[in-house]
């Protein structure tokens, strides 16, 4: 439930993304390129119809925050049926096409998990959550640096950059990557490596929505488009036992201590295999915390955690031995609400002063939109190690835009039911972010400017917000890999 839920959350994401400039009318060379695509796949892929159960099925994240279904599905079971898919439905392209009731993929045939132990890499199907990678490389005591929650698809977190339990030790995922299979805007099928620098910069972090190649037609499941689809991802593997730690709830009357305890931890705490995610809830008036504890070996290290279980009223024995699968799924109890937008902000250190201006803004803002069908709101703050940006080199990724400056992202996650009050969320999620950011300079910290985690951002967060000085060379490899400018059609962070 939870991770159909997280799904749909980065669904909708997308969703604003394709859907917000694009022509309305309808149009029925839509149909006609449905039919043309199922002419030149391979029996591995599949176009399916309304009425179909597969049809449902890829369609159903799109149902509470798009205003149409799709004429058609396919599920492309080959990188080479990608790029007939996109020629096939590239021919019947018109202007006034509406992408809403498009095609869409659904990459969900790109599910294979394969672990090349002589090389200590694993290839990652792009269609994956998380969930079902560390599932597949657990029998081989390996892992990759991926997803923290339960439901996160593997190729939007990656492309977006990437924060991860094992952050502290490795890296970001875009560090981590040594190789995507992509489909390119004309159709080609290629392997992105090294070798391949300007590409393979703009996959580390570039994210999906700034240089999307789909024309308005194309709705791609799970943020799937970026200077071609990525259909495949080959990660650095890692050695993987069982981890210490758990997600535990912390009452409003803890909330004082547990965010002592956070600062304390982030001014203190060196050993790269802990991690904390401290998350600030609004809930039935009152800030109450979910806290995922984490650490990466079997036994509860000594000291480094005590000041959180000497909070009274949890409950200690969440906190326990378990494999990084099960820690995984225990994070899956996300609220629940039909409309939901991300927000970002960034932080370089955290002082209580700065935790408890957070605390203010998820009370001040979730009274706020109680009124309004709001459901909750909530901040998560994500302390780690100044040296998380050491992992990569200097210029080896379009996030983060300064590697010199360590980013600690801030996640605002605003939760309601009713799809008219969504522009007041949106405003009242920016005047959130600017109050944040605001206290974090008065208190010292250069962040006025900083880059915030794409993952994170609000769908229309400015670009120069996301990559910094890095937005011309991104604008100048979609140029050189869209020549025909199919980009400009799409919306979300265009050019
Ligand atoms: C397109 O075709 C469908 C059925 O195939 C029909 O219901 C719809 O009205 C047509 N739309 C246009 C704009 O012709
Ligand atoms: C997944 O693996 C199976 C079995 O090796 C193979 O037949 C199939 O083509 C693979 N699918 C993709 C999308 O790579
Ligand atoms: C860090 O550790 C020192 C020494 O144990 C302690 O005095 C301090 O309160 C801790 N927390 C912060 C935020 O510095
Ligand atoms: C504490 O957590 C354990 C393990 O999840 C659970 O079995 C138990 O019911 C919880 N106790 C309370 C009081 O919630
Ligand atoms: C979508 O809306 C339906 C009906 O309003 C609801 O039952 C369902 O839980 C919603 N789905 C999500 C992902 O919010
Ligand atoms: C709490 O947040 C609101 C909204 O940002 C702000 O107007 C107010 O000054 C804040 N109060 C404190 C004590 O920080
Ligand atoms: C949703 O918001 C609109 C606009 O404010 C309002 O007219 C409508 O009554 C609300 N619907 C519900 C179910 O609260
Ligand atoms: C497709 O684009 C790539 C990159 O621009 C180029 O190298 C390749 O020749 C193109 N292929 C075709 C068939 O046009
Ligand atoms: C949800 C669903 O119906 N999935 C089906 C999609 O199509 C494949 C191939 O026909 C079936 O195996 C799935 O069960």
């Amino acid at each position: 439930m939870a991770s159909q839920r997280l799904l749909a959350f980065v669904s909708l994401l997308s969703t604003f993304v394709a859907s917000s400039a694009q022509p309305a009318s309808g149009g029925n060379s839509t149909l006609s390129a449905c039919q043309s695509i199922a002419k030149t796949i391979s029996s591995a892929s599949a176009v399916y119809y309304p009425g179909s159960p597969n049809y449902t099925e890829d369609n159903a994240h799109w149902a509470n925050s798009s205003s149409a279904a799709s004429t058609c599905s396919v599920e492309p079971g080959t990188a080479e049926d990608v790029g007939a898919i996109i020629k096939g439905g590239g021919h019947a392209t018109n202007p006034g096409f509406s992408s809403s009731t498009g095609v869409e993929i659904a990459m969900t045939r790109f599910s294979n998990v394969t672990y090349d132990a002589s090389s200590q890499t694993a290839d990652i199907g792009a269609g994956l959550v998380w969930d079902d990678v560390y599932a597949a490389l657990e029998p081989h005591g390996v892992n990759v640096i991926g997803g923290r929650v339960s439901g996160v698809g593997v190729a939007g977190f990656t492309l977006g950059g990437g924060y991860s339990y094992k952050t502290n030790q490795y890296g970001l995922a875009v560090d981590n990557v040594v190789a995507y299979e992509l489909v390119l805007p004309n159709g080609t099928v290629t392997t992105v490596t090294s070798d391949d620098e300007d590409l393979f910069w703009g996959l580390k972090g570039g994210f999906n929505n700034f240089v999307c190649l789909s024309p308005a037609w194309l709705q791609i499941r799970l943020t799937q488009c970026i200077q071609g689809i990525v259909t495949k991802f080959t990660f650095k593997t890692f050695s993987q036992g069982e981890i210490w730690g758990g997600l535990v709830t912390i009452p409003a009357s803890g909330v004082d201590a547990a965010t002592d305890a956070i600062a304390n931890f982030h001014a203190n705490v060196t050993d790269p295999k802990a991690a904390i995610v401290p998350a600030y809830v609004y809930s039935s008036g009152e800030v109450t915390m979910e806290i995922t504890i984490f650490y990466d070996a079997p036994a509860q290290p000594s000291g480094i955690f005590d000041e959180f279980l000497a909070i009274s009223g949890i409950n200690r024995s969440v906190l326990k031995t378990q494999s990084y699968l099960s820690l995984v799924q225990s994070t899956a109890g996300l609220p629940g609400g039909s409309q939901t937008f991300f927000g970002a902000a960034s932080f370089i250190d955290l002082p209580k002063y700065l935790l408890e201006t957070v605390i203010n803004e998820t009370k001040f803002w979730g009274d706020y939109i109680t009124p309004y069908s709001g459901v909750t709101i909530l901040n998560i703050v994500e302390p780690f190690l100044p040296t998380i940006f050491s992992h990569g080199a200097p210029d080896s990724s379009a996030y983060p835009p300064d590697r010199s400056v360590t980013l600690l992202p801030v996640n605002l996650f605003f939760v309601w039911n009713n799809a008219s009050q969504n522009d007041r969320m949106h405003d009242a999620m920016v005047q959130s972010q600017h109050q944040m950011t605001l206290v974090a300079v008065a208190e010292g910290q250069d962040v006025a400017n900083a880059g915030i985690y794409p993952n994170y951002a609000l769908y229309d967060a400015p670009l120069e917000s996301l990559w910094g000085g890095n937005v011309p060379r991104l604008q100048s490899i979609a140029k050189q890999y869209d020549p025909t400018n199919v980009m400009s059609l799409t919306g979300g962070y265009k050019v």
